[in-house]
C-alpha cells in the first residue's frame, strides 16, 4: 500500500501561499527529459514542459553543467560594473538569431515591456511621432504576460477585471484580420503591432498561413515596427527556431523567453537593430538581474543544445507525426473536434462550450493514466512535449491520450 502524501505539499500551498493559481491536483518531485515523477514516484509524460520553457527537455545535464559551472564562480555583477561573460553572450545570441543587438532581461514580460518602450523610444526619436501620442497595436486574445502594462492590452477578464486603471495609448484589434490592422495603420502616429505568430494561451490560435507576412509588410509599408512574440513559440518550439521563420521575415523587434533558458534559470531577451535599440541611452531601462553572468552561461548552452541535438527538425517533425496519429482517432470520434498547431505547439478542442469542465476531468483521466496536460480556456487542451522526444514516446503518449479520451465519447 502506497502511501501519497501529496496532499500534504498542497495543503501547504493552500495554507500558505497566494492562491493565483488553480493547478492540477499532482504534486512533481523529478524531471528528466520529456518524463517527470509524482512524489509517489510514479511516472508521467510532460506534455506542457512548463508553458515551453522546458523544450530541451528537464535537467538537461548540459545545460545544468552551465549552472554548477558559473554558479561557483560569479553569479551577479549587476551593470554597474562590466564582466567577463555579458559581452560574450551578447555576441553569441545576436550571431545566432541574425541581429545587431540585445537588451538582456529575465521574464517574458520584462522582455514585453523592453519592446514596448523601445518602439515608442523609437517613434518619438526617430518616426517623429508628437510628445505622448505613440500607439502600439495589439491583438485580442493576445497574453504576453501579467504586468500592468501587458494586462492593459488584453481582453480576457480573467486578466484584467478590477486591475484597472489601464495603460494608454493601445489599440486593440481583431486578431488574424490584415483589414483591421490595415485600418489602425492610417494613424500616423503608430509605432509598433505587437503580436504572438501563433496565440499559446488563447488556445494555440494559428492564423491564415499569409498573416503574418501580409501583417509585416503592411507594417513596413507605414513606417511601422513590428514586434514578435516569441516567448513561446520561440527556440524550436514550432519546427523551426523562431516560428516567423516559417513566414520568411524577421521581426524588427523579437522577444524570447522561457525556453532560452531551457526551464533552468529565468532569461528573456529582445534582439533589435542598431537604430532602434540605441535609442535607449544609459540609465534609461535596465534590471538587476538582467544580463547576470549566471543566466548568460545557461542561455548559451541552452541554444547549443538545440542546435547540437536538432532540436528544430525534431519538433518539426514529430509535431507532423503527432498530428497525423491523433487526427486518426478524431476522425472517428464525437469529443473532440480537431487538432491544431505546428511543430510540437499543438492543442486538441473539445467539442464542447468554453464553460464545460469537460477538458479539466480529460486532464485529471491523462493524469491517472501517466500523461500530464492542462486545459486552456474550459475546452482546449494544449499538447507541448519537450522537443527531444522520439517517435516511439509519441506513440506511447498517443495511445495514454486516445485511451483517456475515449473514457469520454458519448454514444451518439
Ligand atoms: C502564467 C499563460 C502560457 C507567454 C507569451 C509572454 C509571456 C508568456 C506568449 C510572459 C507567459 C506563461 C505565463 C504563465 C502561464 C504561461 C501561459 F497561460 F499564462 F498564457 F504559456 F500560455 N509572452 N506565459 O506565453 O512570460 O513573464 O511569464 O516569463 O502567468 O500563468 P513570463
Amino acid at each position: 500500500m502506497t502511501i501519497d502524501n501529496s496532499s500534504y505539499f498542497i495543503d501547504l500551498e493552500n495554507n500558505y501561499g497566494a492562491h493565483n493559481y488553480h493547478p492540477l491536483p499532482v504534486v512533481l518531485d523529478k524531471g528528466e527529459g520529456i518524463y517527470v515523477w509524482d512524489v509517489n514516484n510514479k511516472k508521467y509524460f510532460d506534455f506542457l514542459s512548463a508553458y515551453s520553457a522546458v523544450n530541451q527537455g528537464h535537467c538537461h545535464p548540459k545545460i545544468n553543467e552551465a549552472l554548477i559551472k558559473q554558479s561557483s564562480k560569479l553569479t551577479l555583477t549587476s551593470r554597474a560594473f562590466h564582466n567577463n561573460v555579458l559581452g560574450e553572450y551578447e555576441k553569441f545570441i545576436t550571431d545566432y538569431f541574425g541581429y545587431d543587438r540585445v537588451l538582456p532581461m529575465n521574464t517574458g514580460v520584462e522582455g514585453g515591456e523592453t519592446a514596448v518602450k523601445l518602439a515608442r523610444k523609437w517613434a518619438y526619436e526617430i518616426k517623429g511621432v508628437p510628445k505622448n501620442r505613440a500607439k502600439i497595436i495589439f491583438v485580442t486574445g493576445n497574453f504576453w504576460g501579467r504586468t500592468l502594462a501587458a494586462i492593459s492590452s488584453s481582453n480576457d477578464p480573467l486578466s484584467t477585471k478590477n486591475f484597472g486603471p489601464f495603460m494608454p495609448g493601445y489599440e486593440i484589434i481583431p486578431y488574424n484580420d490584415l483589414n483591421a490592422l490595415e485600418n489602425s495603420l492610417k494613424d500616423p502616429n503608430v509605432a509598433a503591432f505587437m503580436v504572438e505568430p501563433i496565440q499559446g494561451e488563447a488556445g494555440v490560435v494559428v492564423p491564415d498561413d499569409n498573416y503574418l507576412l501580409d501583417a509585416f509588410n503592411l507594417c513596413k509599408n507605414n513606417n511601422v515596427l513590428f514586434i514578435a512574440d516569441e516567448v513561446q513559440t520561440g527556440i524550436a518550439r514550432t519546427g523551426k527556431m523562431i516560428c516567423c521563420d516559417h513566414h520568411g521575415f524577421k521581426p524588427d523587434i523579437l522577444i524570447l523567453g522561457k525556453a532560452l533558458s531551457g526551464g533552468v534559470f529565468p532569461v528573456s531577451a529582445v534582439l533589435s537593430s542598431n537604430e532602434i535599440m540605441l535609442t535607449i541611452k544609459p540609465g534609461e531601462h535596465g534590471s538587476t538581474y538582467g544580463g547576470n553572468p549566471l543566466g548568460c552561461k545557461v542561455a548559451i548552452a541552452a541554444l547549443k543544445v538545440v542546435k547540437d541535438e536538432k532540436l528544430c527538425q525534431n519538433s518539426f517533425e514529430m509535431g507532423n507525426y503527432f498530428r497525423k496519429k491523433l487526427n486518426e482517432y478524431i476522425s472517428k470520434s464525437n469529443t473532440v473536434k480537431l487538432v491544431r498547431g505546428k511543430g510540437l505547439l499543438n492543442a486538441i478542442v473539445i467539442d464542447d462550450h468554453e464553460e464545460s469542465d469537460t477538458a479539466w476531468n480529460i486532464c485529471l483521466k491523462l493524469r491517472d493514466n501517466g500523461l500530464l496536460a492542462k486545459p486552456t480556456h474550459g475546452n482546449i487542451i494544449r499538447f507541448a512535449p519537450p522537443l527531444t522526444i522520439n517517435k516511439t514516446e509519441i506513440d506511447s503518449a498517443v495511445d495514454i491520450i486516445v485511451k483517456s479520451l475515449k473514457e469520454f465519447e458519448t454514444s451518439e
